[in-house]
């Protein structure tokens, strides 16, 4: 068993990012609920991403979505100097390479030769904010699909992707990492280019070394192995993060462990176990959230995910490793699993607590955060800030 020390170290060293998107308005297609202290710019996303590292003491870097935070003729090195004065620095750089009208039929693998080169110009300027903001990560998510049997070339598609991401990759500086994002559908309904886990990693390995697979919780089917496909991918070199968040049916963004707290706790015992009995390297995945708050508000929502994923990856930490294999290798199915059951059953919030207080935090971040009149005071503000201009939205 691991003591105390051990896994409060493991815990001062994780880090989940939060991303600008999931303090701002979002809704469905259906309509949208507007919330007065939803961020309008950069600046109030920056400050609310700073006011949840500020509660939970790990959330030091925000991701950013480069056409919705970076209007053209944005310095980025600004922008860096604005998160860096709300104690927070910019995370991973997402190009948009879905909403404008030239994306029609795709970007990358769209037949429209037009909006390939748009996507090229626009990644290159997303590397450049990269470079300027000390971003790490070029993160990549495609809407490229089709609607109908018949209406493009697979092939030929898969082959634009491809070259893209290769290209991409030739672009950037040695130090960042391209993550490959997969969804299955959404919003192509016939095929998604970048459909699952595996064509990212063939995607993956064929752009360069620098880039791997993201794993987006949300972008599985239904009862997808979603460990499973974490420790393949930890074997293989190729894990290079999670968006995580849960959801009941689809990608529907809901608060991290909000439907299944056990899928995420198994993700982070898959972690351990890929570190710990294998000796394999866990150190570079970046734990990313990616969910979009449409009716609770949107910093108590991103606290309590936050919270979640500390509770699960502590929870994780409380399993007998060595119970574990013992009962394995005897193949004592039972006890294997109850190995699991006692350490996601083990109450791990004193020691998270604890945690918080040697840190200079308050033990109950959301409570203190409630206390702190933060909302209100923002809310106020930004209303005036509004006035009668529409609502601002990421998704427009
Ligand atoms: C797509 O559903 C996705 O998960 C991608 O990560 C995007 O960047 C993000 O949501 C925001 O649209
Ligand atoms: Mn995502």
């Amino acid at each position: 068993m691991q003591d105390r020390d051990q896994i409060l170290s493991k815990l001062n060293a994780f880090e989940v990012e939060t991303p600008s998107w999931g303090y701002a308005d979002t809704g469905t297609r259906f309509g949208k609920f507007f919330q007065d202290a939803a961020a309008i710019t950069i600046e109030d996303k920056l400050q609310d991403a700073g006011t949840v590292h500020r509660f939970t003491g790990c959330c030091p870097s925000v991701a950013v979505h480069v056409l919705w935070d970076f209007a053209e003729g944005t310095d980025p090195g600004q922008v860096g100097k604005l998160a860096e004065a709300q104690g927070v620095r910019i995370g991973s750089i997402n190009p948009n390479l879905f909403q404008d009208q030239t994306y029609k039929f795709g970007s990358v693998c769209s037949p429209n030769p037009d909006a390939r080169a748009a996507a090229d110009e626009h990644v290159r300027r997303c590397i450049e904010i990269g470079k300027a903001t000390g971003s790490g990560l070029l993160s990549l998510w495609f809407a490229d699909g089709t609607n109908y049997p018949g209406q493009d070339d697979l092939i030929s598609r898969k082959r634009l992707m491809q070259d893209a991401l290769r290209r991409w990759h030739s672009w950037m500086p040695d130090d960042m990492t391209m993550l490959v994002e997969y969804k299955p559908f959404e919003p192509a309904f016939y095929h998604t280019d970048i459909a699952d886990w595996g064509m990212s990693y063939a995607f993956s390995k064929f752009a360069g070394p620098q880039a791997k697979v993201l794993v987006d919780t949300g972008h599985h089917f239904q009862g997808v192995n979603i460990e499973h496909i974490v420790s393949f991918l930890l074997d293989e070199g190729m894990l290079g993060g999670f968006h995580f968040n849960d959801r009941k049916y689809a990608d529907d963004d809901l608060t991290t462990g909000s439907i299944d707290p056990y899928a995420v706790f198994r993700i982070f015992l898959a972690i351990r176990l890929a570190e710990e009995r294998h000796g394999l390297d866990a150190s570079g995945i970046a734990y990313m959230v990616d969910q979009s708050h449409n009716l609770k508000p949107k910093i108590e929502a991103m606290i309590q995910t936050v919270t979640t994923a500390q509770e699960m990856f502590l929870k994780a930490q409380m399993v007998d490793l060595d119970g574990l294999a013992a009962a394995q290798a005897s193949m004592n199915i039972v006890d294997a699993e109850n190995y699991l059951r006692e350490g996601f059953e083990e109450d791990v919030r004193p020691l998270l607590r604890e945690w918080r207080s040697f840190k200079g935090m308050a033990a109950e971040p959301l409570l203190a955060f409630r206390e702190s009149g933060y909302e209100a005071k923002v809310g106020a503000e930004r209303k005036a800030r509004r006035g009668d201009a529409a609502p601002a939205s990421s998704y427009a």
